[in-house]
């Protein structure tokens, strides 16, 4: 959140976010729904089905056991109490019983093997479902502290915010899709909990992630693994489209950037190249092609600034090229120490990137 907000503002924020009040706008793709609370209560998408299922069975095992254990401690407390015509004598003692000793532990034994199949069936089943042939392939790098992501079989490249198609409840019409994780740098995880359960991205190993949306909308997640500073800022929306909105946004990505037009577009251009903005950035089409910071050819397709640490609107845009820092405190973009004129110029030149 911007640095500028105070603890009660933040506070006052929290609520309203959770609450699910509209806080942020949502200039692109608010055609959509936006399920804001990420509630693994209300899954939308198999997997989250399948580990809402397990979960709702472990609850009410342990509510069982929390009533039967509450119960009885209640009840013997109640039971034993010291009464009015106490006579300071102790009760009789019994060391030891076969049977009571024997029932409290094969009785929890038998119950943690029963947990213990219901998780291990769930993740088994999760993990080893076939991916059809045309299931949408996506790979998903985390960063310290954003998400670099890339459509292998569509040559597209954007970040944090993953566009896919609308998939089918009917297993045999799904089209999920099949994310490939990795990470640049230490672990990250990715979880959108309306569509699946955390996947880990550590580096050196590729892991594996699936879901297949019921119903279109913008669906939120957060990094689920403490991997620094911003860690708490690098937030993940998925925008489920309609197959019609998805194949729009796929032509979108594809087309080229238009030229820079006027005057002070042009300035920005040569500001961005002069300096060291194309080190760290990709800009398809020109020779910025830096791989440390997010590819930002369509960036003005993207709702969010910084992994959804603020909505992309004229300020925040100028606030994030005066200096990162401001909204996105260690963020690993440096204060590229512009003056306010050349800042004007690089906004000007950064919205004709869509
Ligand atoms: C040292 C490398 C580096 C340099 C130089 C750099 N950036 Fe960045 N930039 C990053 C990183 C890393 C991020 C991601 C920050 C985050 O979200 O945590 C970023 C994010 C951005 C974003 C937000 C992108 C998004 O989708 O959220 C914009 C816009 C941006 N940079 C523009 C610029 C401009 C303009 C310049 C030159 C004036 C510049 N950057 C110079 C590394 C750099
Ligand atoms: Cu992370």
């Amino acid at each position: 959140m911007p640095g500028s907000l105070s603890t009660f503002g933040f506070k006052v924020f929290l609520i309203l976010w959770t609450l699910g009040v509209p806080v942020f706008a949502a200039p692109a793709g608010s055609e959509y729904p936006m399920r804001r609370v990420a509630d693994i209560f209300q899954p939308l998408s198999r997997p989250a089905e399948m580990i809402h299922e397990a979960t709702v069975l472990v609850l009410m095992i342990c509510a069982a056991v929390f009533i039967v254990v509450t119960g009885l401690l209640v009840f013997i407390v109640v039971k034993f109490r010291r009464r009015a015509d106490d006579d300071g004598q102790e009760p009789p003692q019994i060391y030891g019983s076969t049977q009571i000793e024997l029932a409290w532990t094969v009785i929890p034994i038998l119950i943690v093997v029963v947990l213990i199949l219901v998780a291990s069936r769930t993740i088994g089943e999760i993990q080893n479902m076939k991916m059809p042939e045309d299931a949408l392939k996506v790979r998903v790098v985390g960063h310290q502290w954003w998400w670099e992501i890339h459509y292998p079989e569509l040559g597209i490249v954007t970040a944090n915010e993953l566009h896919i198609p609308v998939s089918d409840r009917d297993p045999e019409k799904a089209t999920p899709t099949h994310l490939l994780l990795q990470s640049a740098d230490v672990i990250h995880s990715y979880w959108v909990p309306q569509l699946a359960g955390k996947t880990d991205l550590v580096p050196n190993k590729d892991n594996e992630l699936w879901f297949d949306p019921y119903e279109t909308g913008v669906y939120f997640g957060n990094c689920a693994e403490y991997c620094g500073t911003q860690h708490a800022n690098m937030l993940i929306r998925v925008i489920v489209h309609t197959p019609e909105g998805f194949a729009r946004w796929v032509a979108q990505q594809k087309a080229p950037v238009p030229a820079p037009q006027t005057l002070e577009e042009i300035e920005g251009h040569r500001l961005f190249f002069a300096n060291a903005c194309m080190s760290c950035h990709t800009v398809d089409g020109t020779v910025a092609e830096g791989v440390f910071g997010p590819d930002l050819t369509k960036l003005m397709t993207r709702q969010t600034l910084g992994a959804g640490v603020a909505p992309i609107t004229d300020k925040n845009l100028w606030s994030w090229v005066k200096d990162p820092q401001v909204l996105k405190v260690g963020c690993l973009m440096p204060d590229m120490q512009l003056l306010d004129p050349e800042v004007d110029a690089v906004v000007a030149y950064l919205k004709t990137l869509k």
